[in-house]
């Protein structure tokens, strides 16, 4: 790759077949990536920063500490211990505050639709009626937009609650709600726990790394069990609770011959609105008058999975990708709303005929245009959109659509999904999925999120799964990371055959699902702790979260984000391990969260670069959690008789040709 793209040595990283095929087109040449920018950099990572010993919380610094070192201490005195617990805490609630303001978006958007303000209607009512049960809502004789509104009215509220608990808590385990209490971390408001984390970590406020770690699960608690749940479970209300289907994946979607635009970022509002805005009458014969064929909307990075999950609208591209979406010069419009969005597209862009649109007032970019996205209007500003990307249509030169570049996915796995997949649309229960791993056939489940970065090779997600899958161990996906093992072809139901163990091929074949599930975006990781919870209840598998053999990662994590996701795994009972974390400069606080956190919460942080080692230590985890709950025998392989499948399909999904063939 290095010697054909102008001696790019980071290229040597990617293995993506698109991607390499792309960069290696005169046309993309010229076109400068992140993998062209780490290489001019020249330099390597700022060790204190990327050990987490960088302090920069007042102006007496920036102070370099060396843990050990009387005399390199901070200028106040602050030790490795507090400035990598401060800098870390702070990354923490930098994640939570993106969740929860893409979920207040949300719950606005909800609140306006229920008021009939928006082109969108309440569509999953059934979801509708369990929401309004946890937030002790009447339903009885009630219009459903009425009991909408009472519940959006009451998930707002949650935002800028001061006392008490935000009311989802209350959905874990009892067991973990205990430790939670006994802890005093149990989250009270979800704008509160981020204001008290960024207050706490304040030059002479909170030194003590141990307490300032409780806070960071309080704050983290508020975005899995608080923010960014309601961001699910209220989209999904608003826009359908994703099912199975089949979609399309990589850069191969972009078509030709049609008017080409993709939806990036993170706020489904905006996307929903402009794929019913691209089936409108006007923009349909504007799209005929300037010669295309047809009107084409993908997706790049979370809103991609967004529209990919309940629309099966195919996904471009994942954040590694978004450059070399535009790089095609296939591309009419990239429209952009929050979280993710490189300001290197606009650079990428400019002098040809793509506009990058950006539609958020908080989320502006230099040489980028803006159509402010209104949710009252939602949709006149998505045709204003839609129209702007037309008329560029026309002015379109070359560019280069690896054409063949398109893979395979089922999708749409939600916890609801999971359920009747497995349980049987009439006998809904996690049941099966219980008993397949008592009795081993699934050795446990893993949580594959997060994104991606050019730090490490590319098929990093692929090595990891691999492992897992030859192990038993079932994984679901989220995020960039879903879109990264979809390209890898593991979100086929074929794909059981070809990469799992023995007892999880036979369960994914007889039940017809791929060994890799698509779950949804980076918000959706909240479907995984409904999900876990779900398993607890239904018995066998210990008392809390703590007890299941689950498992998370985001090996290459890149945004504030994943690492709040992985704090409130890890306050809520399951191990995390990523490929690295800020926090290898401070030894005891280290210790801590690698062993500390245990005792506590019953789970910890880890690490491990080598991906195939991550994968085994992940699976060390899992063991050690059967272990402790006696069903780590070797059991007898038992094969599944007509009567088992039967069982097991009953109702199943009933993806279209996906399946053992029965019905
Ligand atoms: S978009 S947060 S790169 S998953 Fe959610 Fe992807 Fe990570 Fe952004």
């Amino acid at each position: 790759m290095s010697d054909e793209r102008n001696g790019c040595s980071s290229c040597n990283t990617i293995t993506g077949a698109s991607t390499k095929d792309l960069l290696n087109q005169d046309l993309a040449k010229q076109v400068r990536t992140a993998y062209d920018r780490i290489d001019s950099r020249g330099m390597s990572s700022c060790l204190f920063g990327s050990s987490g010993t960088c302090c920069k919380v007042c102006n007496m610094g920036p102070c370099q500490i060396i843990d050990g070192v009387d005399s390199m201490v901070g200028v106040c005195g602050a030790t490795a211990d507090t400035v990598t617990a401060r800098n870390f805490a702070r990354i923490i609630a930098a994640g939570t505050a993106a969740h929860a303001d893409h979920a207040r978006e949300m719950v606005r958007g909800f609140i306006a639709t229920a008021k009939g303000e928006t082109p969108h209607e309440i569509k999953d009512v059934q979801k509708l009626h369990v929401m309004a049960e946890v937030f002790g809502i009447v339903t009885e004789g009630r219009d459903k937009n009425e009991i909408a509104l009472e519940l959006g009215n009451k998930a707002l509220a949650e935002f800028g609650q001061q006392d008490g608990l935000l009311t989802m808590i209350k959905r874990a385990p009892k067991k973990q709600q205990a430790i939670w209490e006994k802890l005093g971390v149990e989250p009270r408001g979800i704008d509160r726990e981020v204001v008290e984390t960024m207050h706490r970590t304040h030059m002479g406020v909170d030194q003590e790394y141990r307490n300032i770690m409780l806070q960071s699960s309080r704050c983290a608690l508020a975005d899995g069990w608080g923010a960014s749940m309601l961001s699910t479970e209220l989209t999904d209300i608003m826009f359908g609770t994703p099912v199975p289907r089949r979609a399309i994946v990589d850069l191969g979607v972009l078509k030709g011959d049609h008017v080409n635009v993709t939806v990036h970022g993170h706020e489904p509002l905006l996307a929903e609105a402009l794929c019913l805005a691209a089936e409108d009458a006007e923009i349909l014969a504007l799209v005929k008058k300037v010669g295309a064929k047809g009107l084409n909307l993908a997706g790049v990075c979370c809103t991609g999975n967004e529209i990919l999950m309940r629309r099966g609208i195919p996904v471009a591209g994942s954040f590694i990708q978004q450059e070399m979406v535009l790089a095609t010069g296939a591309v009419e419009a990239m429209v952009v709303d929050v979280q993710c969005v490189m300001p290197s597209v606009a650079q990428i862009v400019k002098g040809k005929h793509t506009d990058i649109i950006t539609t958020n007032y908080r989320a502006k970019m230099p040489d980028a245009i803006h159509i402010q996205f209104e949710e009252h209007d939602a949709m006149g500003s998505a045709k204003k959109i839609l129209i702007k990307a037309i008329n560029n249509f026309k002015k379109r030169g070359d560019y280069y659509i690896p054409v063949d570049q398109k893979i395979d996915v089922v999708v749409g796995f939600s916890h609801e999904t999971i359920n009747y997949m497995l349980g049987g649309r009439f006998r809904q229960s996690y049941r099966p999925l219980n008993d397949n791993i008592i009795n081993g056939r699934i050795k446990g489940v893993a949580a594959m999120v997060g994104c991606e970065h050019y730090k490490y090779a590319d098929d990093v997600h692929f090595k990891i799964a691999v492992e897992l899958l030859k192990n038993n161990v079932l994984i679901l996906a989220t995020g960039c990371a879903a879109q990264a093992l979809g390209r890898r072809g593991l979100m086929r139901p074929e794909a059981a055959a070809e990469y799992c163990g023995a007892g999880l091929a036979e369960v994914c074949e007889t039940v017809g699902m791929p060994p890799v599930l698509h779950v949804g975006s980076c918000v959706d990781n909240s479907r995984l702790l409904i999900a876990l919870s779900e398993m607890v209840k239904e018995g066998g598998l210990g008392e809390s979260i703590g007890d299941l053999p689950a498992c998370g990662t985001a090996p290459l994590w890149m945004s504030e984000k994943a690492v709040a996701i992985g704090q409130y795994f890890v306050a809520s009972g399951a191990n995390v391990v990523f490929q690295n974390l800020p926090v290898t400069g401070a030894k005891a606080f280290n210790k801590y969260l690698l062993e500390g956190m245990k005792e506590e919460y019953g789970a910890c942080w880890d690490y491990e670069e080598d991906p195939v080692k991550l994968a085994h230590k992940m699976i060390k985890a899992i063991d050690e959690k059967r272990e402790a709950l006696g069903i780590n025998k070797k059991q007898d392989r038992v094969l599944f008789d007509m009567g088992m499948r039967r069982d097991l399909t009953t109702g199943h999904a009933g993806i279209p040709g996906v399946g053992c063939g029965q019905k």
